[in-house]
């Protein structure tokens, strides 16, 4: 790939307006994104799930996967686990494969929704018996983030009615207060909850932690270590996802993300596919809030269906590391500017100069001095790892669920 005229061009470019390429490539090397277990395994619609050759059968394969992954980028150095979909009875071994991968364990997310006694909700169900198997399992969670080394309890509720009546929301609430303040007292020191939340689906009268004012009122109640989860993929058509991104930095209660792209619903598709400058919008506001959002968690939630499984996650990663240096190159002296002086159409600008940037010889140069190959995706494409696990783990049958 011959990348280095055009990096030598931009960087002067930068240059020229007061922008440190140095600066800009250290943090895109620092860059962390996190990938999920569950996006290496078969996976797919309520429809269908088809098998694809070469799916991750556990947890050591959907390691190798992430490892894979890692290696090609760079900056997919953890993966986040769902509980009991990965669970051993030797996490120590575990934590030690994924570091012979180049893995760490990430986000421990515990699984209240797939089990019988969950129908009519988990942690907000009527029932104090299913109400307390869940907060268990919450607690094994922590148990677990303490013997990974795992500093994030992830959490999702399917929780909610289906039909107007059907339970009390208030109920409901308080129920939830209690089995999260129960569960806070559980987390490892210096760790984090991150409350996630999603308007819909499968409930669809209402969901208890609906939107980010709700997760973000129960993070309130809770104590500083409980902070918001954005999913990109649970808000309504056409919902400013960059200003809920601003407030929650600026609240220092943004948590972390789970990016995936979506056109309808809760889609689950590859990051930045139809959304890319959905992707810019909230990586300036990130990159503007400076250290607002150093402890921010970016994670990839997505379930693919007719898609290649290994080739998806990398374009995720790639597609959140393009959005991230079209933020870094943006000219933010001058955007204030513009904005100090009421020129709308001029600070517009200058964010669309910054998106329209060719941004892949800047990425190539910060990839080849992390020791990885410029154009990650063709080197995936020219290396035989698909073949090879596809020969040797074959194609199972997907029938089995819907983990996505
Ligand atoms: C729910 O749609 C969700 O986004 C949650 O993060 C789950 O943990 C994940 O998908 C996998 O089902
Ligand atoms: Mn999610």
């Amino acid at each position: 790939m011959d990348y280095q005229a055009d990096y030598d061009r931009l960087a002067e470019k930068l240059s020229s307006i007061g922008i440190d390429v140095s600066d800009i490539k250290e943090k895109l090397k620092s860059q962390h994104i996190e990938t999920p277990s569950w996006g290496y395994g078969n996976s797919g619609t309520r429809f269908k799930v088809f098998s694809w050759p070469g799916a991750a059968r556990n947890i050591q394969e959907k390691l190798d996967d992430a490892g894979y992954i890692h290696k090609l980028t760079g900056v997919a150095p953890s993966v986040a686990l769902h509980i009991p979909w990965d669970k051993t009875d030797d996490w120590d071994a575990m934590a030690q494969y994924a570091e012979e991968q180049g893995v760490s364990i990430g986000a421990i997310n515990p699984n209240v929704f797939q089990d019988d006694q969950y129908k009519l909700g988990s942690i907000t169900h009527p029932s104090g018996t299913v109400r307390e198997e869940a907060v268990a399992h919450m607690v094994e969670c922590c148990e677990i983030m303490g013997k990974t080394g795992s500093q994030l309890l992830s959490l999702w509720f399917a929780d909610g009615t289906n039909y107007a009546g059907q339970d009390s929301i208030r109920g409901r609430k308080h129920r939830m207060e209690e089995a999260l303040a129960e569960t806070y007292k559980h987390l490892p020191a210096g760790s984090r909850m991150l409350i996630e939340y999603k308007f819909f689906e499968p409930a669809f009268y209402h969901t208890d932690l609906a939107d980010w004012g709700m997760a973000y009122a129960t993070a309130l109640k809770l104590g500083p270590q409980a902070e918001v989860l954005v999913d990109t993929g649970h808000h309504a058509q056409g919902t400013n996802i960059a200003h809920i991104v601003a407030f929650l930095l600026d609240e220092k209660r943004l948590g972390g993300f789970h990016f995936n792209a979506r056109r309808y619903a809760d889609d689950d598709l590859i990051v930045g596919t139809n959304n890319p400058f959905e992707l810019f919008e909230i990586f300036t506001e990130l990159v503007s809030a400076g250290d607002l959002a150093k402890d921010v968690a970016y994670m990839i939630d997505q379930s693919h269906n007719i898609e290649p499984k290994l080739e998806a996650m990398l374009v995720s990663v790639l597609n959140c590391q393009t959005a991230y240096a079209k933020a870094l190159v943006v000219d933010y002296k001058s955007l204030r500017e513009r904005q100090q002086s009421g020129d709308v159409l001029g600070a517009h600008r200058v964010l669309v100069d910054a998106f329209e940037t060719d941004v892949r010889p800047l990425l190539a140069q910060a990839r080849v001095e992390m020791g990885r190959d410029p154009d990650p995706l063709a080197a995936y494409r020219q290396d035989d790892y698909v073949a090879k696990v596809a020969k040797v783990r074959g194609t199972i049958d997907a029938s089995g669920g819907y983990p996505g």
